[in-house]
């Protein structure tokens, strides 16, 4: 029988998060209809909420650059020859594949409402920016002036001076550093921090900045082991951080629903939250059965269903813990036993695609970004669509194999776009059930991905057990 009480143990954290929904909007309309509380509850209900938004975006600069660091590093020290070459442009082509299905699908389905295009974006910023401005914005802002100040320092912009860079709002390159006192001498007029999403740290910058240093670290091999630890170690820590948060999140997710209820008139926010769990839901079966199978019968012209069904035992795994580094040992058995795919490529793809390859997680990204930008009226440039392709792509490869990874990396898209993170609440209301969809999009994923490249590799394969057989002949 089921061992209720373990079960209840090990999941209370799941439970808790998921009773705080109904607990969250009881108590909202509670106070809105029953308490005389109601303005006083609209300011101070949501405080403890707020409390959840900052310790996410605190967390978000050691996730980004130890998270990153260590992955692309252990890529560029595993990346034996031209096996893990394939085995990266493998990881890059889906996850890219999945992010643009995402997007085509949030566009297209347009859960968050529609959005009239052309009126100004939410946050003042003019729409009229040429598509060569906004390219060039965004190829800038990928070069950070000053790496060190762009992580640590709250910036405050000059208001008139922003350059109207629509595509890339929030990692626009800041302008001055240090308050200069206008001509009236009153400095605190001159500067404005323009809305609490600019949150000062340069994601994109940041992101290609770790890329490139964790390439080089990894290249370095013995030399650069010292740095590795000290970064995996920061990636330990980190993590254990964000488990941390995980434990405030149902105070946090009780408190952001109840001030939500408060605040939300119109209750089509949850036909609109419904729609956008429809659109996740419908990209994900579309990348499960439709573009992985097909990429699998391309290549290994085997039947993929056979193929995803000696996967099965992994993501009902995947499914339930919602882990796809917890899902592994499974993950392992399943593409060697059922599938048979060779140890030499399950041993490398499978523990390195577990970490950055998450197909579900960059797709899941992208469309939640833009949901909200929806829910905001917020009419995206191509600038910040191709903002948001790259950093659901790079946040994909920071999230760690744990639950809701995807949750925390997705405030680094919203950032980096200049979303307001606060309209997370809604996503993380349902983001423990589409977590466990995209877990299992990620682990289908990393096991495709081993049979092909075990395909694509044969030639090495053989010749190093012909080697191997010749090198010594009773192996
Ligand atoms: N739960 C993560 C995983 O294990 C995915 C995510 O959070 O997006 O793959």
């Amino acid at each position: 029988g089921w061992d209720l009480r373990g079960l209840l143990r090990k999941n209370q954290l799941l439970i808790a998060t998921i009773l705080s929904v109904p607990l969250g909007i009881g108590l909202g309309i509670a106070v809105r209809d029953y308490g005389d509380l109601s303005q006083l509850g609209k300011f101070y209900l949501g405080f403890p909420g707020e409390i959840l938004m900052r310790m996410l975006k605190l967390i978000i600069l050691p996730l980004i650059v130890s998270s990153i660091i260590t992955g692309v590093a252990s890529l560029e020290s595993e990346v034996s020859g031209r096996i893990g070459l394939r085995a990266i442009v493998y990881y890059f082509t889906t996850t890219v594949i999945a992010v643009v299905l995402g997007i085509i699908l949030v566009i297209a389905i347009k859960p968050g409402g529609s959005v009239n295009a052309g009126d100004i974006g939410r946050f003042g910023t003019p729409q009229n920016m040429s598509m060569v401005d906004a390219m060039l914005d965004l190829i800038r802002n990928m070069f950070p002036e000053n790496l060190v100040q762009a992580c640590f320092q709250q910036y405050k912009t000059k208001r008139e001076e922003i350059v109207p860079t629509l595509g890339v709002m929030n990692t626009t390159t800041v302008l001055s550093l240090s308050p200069t006192t206008s001509p009236q001498g009153d400095s605190s007029r001159d500067y404005q921090i323009t809305g609490s999403y600019l949150d000062g740290i340069n994601i994109l910058g940041l992101i290609v900045f770790c890329l490139v240093f964790g390439s080089v670290i990894g290249k370095m091999g013995e030399r650069g082991r010292p740095l590795l630890d000290f970064f995996d170690t920061l990636n330990e820590a980190t993590m254990r951080v964000v488990q941390i948060i995980m434990c405030y999140m149902p105070i946090g997710i009780l408190f952001l629903i109840a001030a939500k209820i408060i605040s939300v008139d119109d209750w089509s926010i949850f036909t609109k939250l419904g729609l956008y769990m429809v659109t996740v839901l419908s990209g994900l079966a579309i990348h499960a059965l439709l573009v992985l199978p097909l990429l699998y019968l391309v290549v290994v012209r085997k039947n993929p269903y056979a193929f995803a069904w000696g996967m099965a035992q992994a993501l009902l795994t995947a499914l339930m813990i919602s882990s796809s580094s917890a899902t592994l040992p499974v993950t392992f058995q399943c593409v060697e036993e059922n599938n048979r795919v060779d140890k030499r490529i399950t041993r490398f793809m499978l523990p390195v695609g577990a970490t950055i390859n998450m197909d579900g997680t960059a797709l899941y990204e992208a469309v939640a970004a833009i949901f909200i930008a929806q829910l905001n009226n917020y009419p995206l440039a191509i600038g910040q669509i191709i903002t948001i392709s790259i950093t659901a792509t790079a946040a994909s490869i920071g999230a760690a194999g744990v639950p809701n990874a995807g949750l925390v990396t997705m405030v680094i898209v919203l950032t980096a776009v200049g979303l307001p993170a606060n309209d997370v609440t809604l996503i993380i209301a349902v983001d423990w059930l589409l977590d466990r969809f995209r877990t299992v999009i990620n682990v289908l994923g990393d096991a495709y991905g081993a049979g092909i490249v075990e395909k694509l590799s044969k030639a090495e394969l053989v010749r190093r057990t012909s080697s191997l057989s010749a090198a010594d002949p009773e192996h």
